[in-house]
């Protein structure tokens, strides 16, 4: 291929003329290789991009940065999906922005780009640095970056005056680190992605079964006999979890499928791995479709429970006695389930309910399988808790075929968390660190993400650092975030590809480029590997093999030890430079304080790694204070949409990483060459007078009287749940308000907006 094709667009695509067709009915099949190919071939050639995908979750390959999905024991040689292809090429470009680009494009330029536009321009490949009231980023060494950096942390009044963020792609040994010199500096604000994704699972999973991970492995969708899919769209967003689904339906499983979009994925896979499913009609994956209207889900859980508990010999009496608590309270409660309250809340009809028990009550082994449609609402910490008290009634957790299954979207964002990145660290934690490091470690809670937006806002937090991600576009309420970022006195990112987070900026800002995983990571003691923990408690390592893309970039892990170095100076006992040197030496110390990971460094040196203990799954044992699982007994929630408005969920679409826009398509949709687009059920759309095609503002309504525009949606019939729309984020951040978050996780609700559809101001005047 010719390297023109290769070279990032020079304008920025229009973004506002999206085509509609149909929606389509199956995923994957050959479609989706061609895609992938094609999207790999723009970004980095043939040769590049043949030896690069063949790499992917391979055993002695790196680890997809896509999502966290694990990988089956028996691997095809090309073990990738269109979706982790993409992830990959996103990484392994060969587009560089190159030394002049930042000479000729002001901050404000860039401000004015798309994200899309940004990340079009390739790998970062130097530090650069926006001094205070300049216009322009201009390169700088790191050793005057990382001392900037220090001067701004030692100058604070306290170490809470600074936010360390961390996004999900960080590896095990880089974020064990950063946890360390944070806490070693002296605070606990490590607010981490997951505040805004799995925050809730959790919140909710902690507190009744005592581990807040998922508790089934691979094998046990395999054996399971019933696998409900609640509020999730794996076609797009875990694209390899459709071959566990084909394979759990090969062996017998039934699967309900709940949400409020038909999305192809779950219709039908066509597996790309063989002739059936490339070339035939592929797999129907979904027995039931439960189309429910957003923040359904309590109800419908609640009403499965009673349908449950009023079936004959349907609980599992001795589970129930030996291992739970609470479950007259919780029976009491869903005794009063109301049918008239259920078919509100859900848009279902009783019979589709019933169906649904009946599916329930014949399955002796059931998996619940969620993602986002069920975190990001107000009541999604109650949503889980209710799906706790389902699987607990009939016995189905801690036994093989069973078990809750919150499926984890960045690839490392489960193994961060493990790693000690969190806003609220067990006091264990806190003292394993003191025992190993010999510091005093702080022990107040810190900043979750939208505390850090406010401490921001309000002048209590003055230096902002990124490990990765795109924070300024991830997080909701976009003009309220980019105010917040703006009063900083310093931001700093490290990060792979430009974004939006580096042109909206404190008083000075610094891009610290880095490796990604594909890229081979050299030290002073030899190639390194690092290690990552997937969806479902399994850990190993990752060695990238592509040469780095540029000769400058340091390692996350690096940028951490250097920076920690000079931040704490002789004070610290820590041996940074050994850690820089030699990541083994990390693994030994996370070995000495993170539970599981004894013998570490021998565990990763076996190809695929190791498996996490998890004691509800291993042992039926429940790590709650009370050594028990426990019902819960709350209240049903679910959205009240006032008159006139519509509930709208922000949603990815299939050529999207989060923020990170690799085409403008969002094929199983049926929606090409746009993504302001709203998806509107033809009759919602009737009833708010507006047509197919017609262009619409959307407006959010708050409790405190505020509202909140994005301008200019195409507006789409879409075959959704009455009452609900959809469209895109990050276009949609805009109207999430900050203060609208989850009761008990603070994760914002960016799956219940509560909005307005206007015609939109002609395109001038529009936006
Ligand atoms: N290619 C690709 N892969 C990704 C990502 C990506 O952006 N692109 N992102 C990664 C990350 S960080 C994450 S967290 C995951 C996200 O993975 P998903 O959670 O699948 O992502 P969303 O697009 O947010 O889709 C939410 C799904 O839930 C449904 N839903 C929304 N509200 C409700 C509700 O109230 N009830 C029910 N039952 N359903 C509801 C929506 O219709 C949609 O199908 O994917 C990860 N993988
Ligand atoms: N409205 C709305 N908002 C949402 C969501 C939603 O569904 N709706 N979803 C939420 C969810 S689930 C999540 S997880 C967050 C995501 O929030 P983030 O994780 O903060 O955002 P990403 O878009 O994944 O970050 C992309 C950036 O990460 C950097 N990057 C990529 N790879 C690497 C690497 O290996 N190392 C480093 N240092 N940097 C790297 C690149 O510079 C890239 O631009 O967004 C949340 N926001
Ligand atoms: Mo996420």
């Amino acid at each position: 291929m010719s390297s023109d094709r290769r070279k990032a667009p020079e304008t920025d695509p229009a973004q506002d003329a999206p085509r509609v067709g149909s929606p389509q009915h199956a995923a994957a099949g050959l479609p989706a290789v061609g895609h992938a190919l094609r999207i790999g071939e723009r970004q980095m050639g043939v040769r590049r991009t043949a030896r690069t995908l063949l790499r992917v979750n391979q055993k002695d390959g790196f680890d997809c940065p896509g999502c966290a999905w694990p990988e089956d024991d028996k691997r095809h040689a090309a073990e990738f999906c269109e979706n982790g292809a993409k992830a990959v090429a996103e990484e392994a470009t060969t587009r560089r922005v190159s030394d002049g680009f930042f000479a000729e494009h002001s901050v404000a330029d860039l401000a004015e780009r798309s994200g899309y536009w940004l990340g079009q321009q390739g790998r970062l490949t130097r530090p650069m640095l926006l001094a205070e009231g300049a216009d322009h980023y201009e390169p700088i060494g790191w050793d005057r970056a990382l001392q900037l950096i220090a001067d701004e942390l030692r100058a604070l009044g306290s170490p809470d005056e600074a936010v360390f963020y961390t996004s999900g792609r960080t590896s095990n040994e880089a974020a064990f680190l950063y946890q360390l010199f944070a806490r070693e500096f002296g605070t606990n604000n490590l607010p981490d992605c997951s505040n805004m994704c799995h925050e809730s699972s959790g919140s909710a999973l902690s507190e009744t079964i005592g581990v807040g991970k998922g508790s089934v492995l691979l094998e046990d969708l395999y054996q399971a006999e019933l696998i409900i899919v609640a509020g999730q769209n794996p076609g797009t967003n875990h694209p390899r979890m459709l071959t566990a689904l084909e394979k759990a339906k090969r062996a017998g499983a039934r699967i309900i499928t709940v949400n409020p979009l038909p999305e192809a994925g779950m219709e039908r896979f066509r597996n790309p791995q063989n002739a059936r499913g490339l070339l035939g009609r592929g797999t129907a994956l979904t027995d039931l479709f439960l189309q429910i209207r957003l923040g359904g889900d309590q109800a419908l859980f609640r009403m499965l429970n009673k349908l449950v508990l009023d079936a004959p010999d349907a609980v599992d009496r001795g589970f129930v006695a030996e291992h739970t608590r609470g479950y007259e309270e919780f029976a009491a409660e869903a005794a009063g389930a109301d049918w008239a309250q259920t078919l509100r809340a859900t848009g279902l009809r009783r019979a589709e309910i019933e169906a649904a028990a009946e599916m329930v009550l014949a399955s002796r082994r059931t998996v619940v399988c969620w993602a986002m449609g069920l975190t990001q609402h107000k009541h999604s910490v109650p949503t889980i808790r209710e799906i706790v008290n389902f699987l607990l009634l009939r016995g189905d957790i801690g036994r093989p075929g069973s078990g809750v299954c919150p499926v984890r979207g960045h690839s490392n964002v489960q193994g961060d968390r493990t790693m000690g990145i969190f806003e609220r660290p067990a006091p264990a934690l806190l003292d394993a660190l003191q025992r190993e490091f010999g510091f005093e470690p702080p022990r107040e809670h810190g900043y979750d993400t939208v505390r850090a937006i406010r401490a921001l806002r309000d002048g209590e937090a003055k230096v902002f650092l990124a490990m990765g991600g795109n924070f300024v576009a991830a997080s909701p309420d976009t003009a309220v975030t980019e105010a917040a970022m703006r009063r900083a006195r310093l931001t700093v990112h490290v990060s792979t590809k430009l974004n939006r987070s580096h042109v909206v900026t404190g008083a000075r800002a610094l891009i610290l480029p880095t490796l990604g995983r594909t890229e081979r990571d050299t030290q002073r003691a030899g190639d390194q590997v690092v290690t990552v923990e997937d969806s479902m408690g399994m850990v190993h390592a990752s060695r990238g093999r592509l040469d780095p893309a540029s000769a400058e970039l340091l390692s996350e892990p690096a940028i951490v030890a250097r920076l920690a170095r000079l931040v704490l100076g002789a004070e610290s006992r820590t041996p940074w430079e050994e850690f820089e040197a030699d990541y083994a030496a990390i693994r030994d110390r996370i070995a000495r304080v993170i539970p599981g990971f004894e013998d570490f460094n021998a565990r990763i040196a076996v190809p695929g790694g190791f498996t996490l203990p998890h004691a509800p799954r291993d042992e039926r044992r429940f790590p709650t204070p009370s050594g028990k699982a426990h019902f819960t007994a709350a209240g049903v929630e679910y959205p009240r949409v006032p008159e006139g408005a519509l509930l709208l969920q922000t949603i990815r679409s299939h050529d999207q990483y989060n923020t990170t826009i690799y085409g403008l398509d969002d094929r199983y949709r049926g929606i090409r060459d746009g993504r302001r687009v709203v998806l509107v059920h033809p009759e919602d759309a009737r009833e708010q007078g507006v047509e197919d095609g017609s262009y619409v503002d959307l407006t959010s309504e708050w409790r405190d009287g505020s509202t909140r525009t994005a301008h200019r949606f195409r507006v789409v019939h879409y075959p959704t749940a009455r009452g609900c729309a959809a469209a895109y984020y990050p276009e949609t951040n805009v109207l999430v308000p900050l203060d609208s978050t989850a009761d008990t996780s603070n994760t914002p609700t960016s799956k219940s907006v509560v909005v307005r559809l206007t015609p939109a101001l002609p395109a001038a005047e529009g936006q």
